[in-house]
């Protein structure tokens, strides 16, 4: 038979494979450090070492995810970078859609959850319910950060008093802080202390101010809330992690103007609004809907006026919108 010519391209791909398995044989043996992944770039991580000196490393084909708080393995590399070799399974993950609705993983390994909302940019309503619903199902604490406290009007102050209504009576833990001045930030600081921490909110409420006022030596960019909204873009654009010299870290992430939960299930959206799930458990259906089953629990207590409409409402939004989209991943 004829030896078949390879294309240009298949040369390519075989020497390709050729070349990870030379390195991958060379990998098994050699002694990887331990790290962790300080920021995800395209390409490539910043990994921070044992001794706490950070590289930038190139990562292996095979290894998929490894965002930002993950716990792997590397190589340090003669021309002063490094190899990431294998990374560690992670406690939890947390996930977002990018632009494209794709499904991307963005931080390993956290405690805590600070859904960050200010009187400006304006909160969009349902995004914290919708935050809740991933911290829920993470099994990861939520914490709700007012932020631009010196910014509160009382008109302002009545229509955050009346968003976060809800949330207090659901006892979710709210701290009501300025970037820009001392009160509320010793509260915040004592909850971040020995825990990792994710700040996550609208672009513009203040998540880098935060960090930036808790930790001075960092260099954090900052931006102008005016060129956010002009130009519709983050000023943080890489999710990245940092250490409080206490113990804890914190992780600081690009802000999102919309947040779709096509990832999750009917079931786990319910496991997010702590006060349905409960109640879900007195349903007479063990497979209810609760949208106009006889004997729905949920049903009832909101015809009873016992659990805020607003927050079933956005509930049911949630559920109605896992129908309409298509899950890309
Ligand atoms: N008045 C007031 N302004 C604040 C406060 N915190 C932040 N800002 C301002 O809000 C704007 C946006 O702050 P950033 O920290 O960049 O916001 P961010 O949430 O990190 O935004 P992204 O990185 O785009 O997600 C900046 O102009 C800050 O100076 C605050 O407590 N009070
Ligand atoms: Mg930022
Ligand atoms: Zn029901």
């Amino acid at each position: 038979m004829p030896k078949r010519r390879l294309s240009g391209q298949q040369a390519k791909r075989i020497a390709r494979q050729q070349a990870d398995k030379l390195l991958d044989a060379e990998l098994a043996t050699a002694d990887t450090e331990a790290g962790k992944v300080l920021s995800r770039f395209s390409k490539q991580a910043d990994v921070e070492a044992e001794d706490g000196t950070v590289w930038r490393c190139h990562l292996r084909r095979h290894l998929g995810d490894v965002v930002c708080g993950d716990k792997v393995a590397w190589l340090r590399q003669s021309d002063g970078t490094g190899v990431i070799v294998s990374c560690e399974p992670c406690r939890n993950r947390l996930y977002r859609p990018d632009s494209f609705g794709k499904m991307r993983a963005v931080a390993s390994n956290i405690d805590q959850m600070l859904i960050t909302i200010a009187p400006e940019p304006e909160p969009f309503a349902g995004m914290i319910d919708r935050y809740l619903v991933v911290a829920e199902n993470m099994a990861v604490k939520p914490i709700l950060l007012l932020n631009k406290s010196d910014l509160l009007t009382p008109v302002l102050r009545k229509r955050m008093d009346a968003l976060l209504s809800d949330y207090r009576a659901l006892d979710y833990m709210i701290i009501e802080l300025s970037a820009l001045s001392e009160p509320g930030l010793d509260r915040l600081q004592s909850q971040l202390c020995g825990k990792t921490s994710i700040f996550a909110g609208q672009s513009g409420v203040g998540k880098s101010s935060i960090i930036q006022t808790l930790l001075p030596n960092e260099a954090l960019k900052i931006g102008e809330l005016s060129e956010q909204l002009a130009k519709g873009r983050h000023t943080t654009t890489h999710t990245r992690l940092y250490h409080f010299a206490g113990g804890g870290d914190c992780i600081d992430s690009p802000g999102i103007r919309e947040f779709g939960l096509w990832h999750f299930t009917a079931d786990e959206v319910l496991k997010g609004f702590i006060e349905l799930r409960e109640l879900a458990e007195q349903c007479k259906f063990r497979d209810c809907q609760h949208r106009h089953e006889p004997g729905c629990a949920i049903l009832a207590a909101n015809h009873a006026e016992e659990i805020s409409q607003r927050r079933f409402e956005s509930y049911q939004r949630i559920v109605q919108s896992l129908d309409e989209v298509h899950v890309k991943d």
